[in-house]
């Protein structure tokens, strides 16, 4: 298999990348030297390197944790809480792991479907708690979330 070289130099001294970088695949920091060569006899040269810094994008989708105490949130994973909870506890901690930097992985959570408005969520760490009276939960059906 062929493998391009990531960089390319024009005779002007512009330097092209020749493929297409990912941030999150990246292993080696990229540094680049470039040698100039007079036609001179001998011929004198110098060199001089410099460091590509590949900034992130927002590429990546959160993605939800799962754990024993931790359950994911694939639309599969069912919790469940006391019906005589009192409005504050936890119900349950959801996580989730963005592999961008920065802001591009910083996640917020909120209650996308929540009938009756029984439980609230912290934005910022994925606790869901009670919010509401239990006890006047119409149905099972509405208590699961
Ligand atoms: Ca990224
Ligand atoms: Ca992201």
């Amino acid at each position: 298999m062929i493998q391009r070289r990531p960089f390319e130099i024009y005779l002007t001294g512009v330097i092209k990348s020749n493929v297409k970088f990912d941030r999150e695949t990246l292993k080696d920091i990229l540094k680049v030297t470039v040698i100039a060569m007079d036609h001179g006899q001998p011929p004198l040269s110098s060199e001089c390197s410099f460091i590509v810094d590949v900034i992130d994008i927002n590429d990546n989708a959160p993605q939800f944790l799962s754990g024993e105490n931790v359950p994911g949130c694939n639309g599969r994973d069912e919790g469940s809480v006391s019906r005589d909870s009192s409005v504050g506890d936890v119900a349950l901690n959801i996580r989730a792991f963005d592999i961008d930097t920065d802001e591009n992985a910083q996640v917020v959570y909120s209650l996308l479907d929540n009938p009756g408005n029984y439980f609230g969520i912290m934005t910022d760490s994925g606790i869901i708690s009670v919010n509401g009276n239990l006890s006047n939960a119409v149905s099972e059906k509405e208590m699961k979330y």
